[in-house]
């Protein structure tokens, strides 16, 4: 089971308490289930950008997390601010060095699940087919990937 965060990450929405918004719950998660491989994380990106340092330390938490094996999918996504206010964007566009973030888990060789979510739909009235979307975020992600994975001689 791969545990998503609350998204946004904060502790009550719309009077609902949230489990997973902060870095320390999924230890505390993972800790009640004794470290079970059966229990691991869909890391959102996305989510511990919109958070910031209230979710935690992000480099951190992904070299951690990686060498505990417990990230089985990734959630490749900026945004342009932390919360309480933030704009969902191209990974390009956003305020995160996306690169770093690639190259991140190019040097803690993840080898897991990767995509991006919440893309945009172009052309939605013309083009009801919403996974045109992917794709330029889709190539944007690999072209970061391939080139982290050159700079890191694992290419
Ligand atoms: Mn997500």
């Amino acid at each position: 089971m791969a545990l998503h965060p609350n998204d946004p990450p904060v502790e009550y929405l719309a009077g609902v308490g949230s489990l997973i918004y902060r870095t320390e719950d999924y230890n505390r998660a993972f800790a009640l289930a004794n470290e079970s491989p059966a229990l691991a994380m869909k890391m959102c990106i996305g989510c511990w950008l919109e958070g910031g340092s209230a979710f935690g330390d992000l480099m951190a938490d992904i070299e951690d997390f990686c060498k505990r094996d417990k990230i089985v999918v990734v959630h490749f996504r900026n945004v342009t601010s932390t919360i309480p206010y933030f704009e969902e964007v191209l990974a390009e566009d956003g305020y995160a060095d996306m690169y770093a973030i690639m190259k991140k888990f190019v040097e803690c060789g993840y080898d897991g699940l990767m995509s991006v979510d919440h893309v945009f739909s172009p052309h939605e009235k013309d083009n009801p087919n919403r996974t045109v979307g992917y794709c330029y975020p889709t190539g944007y992600a690999k072209g970061l990937l391939h080139t982290a994975e050159a700079e890191a001689g694992k290419h």
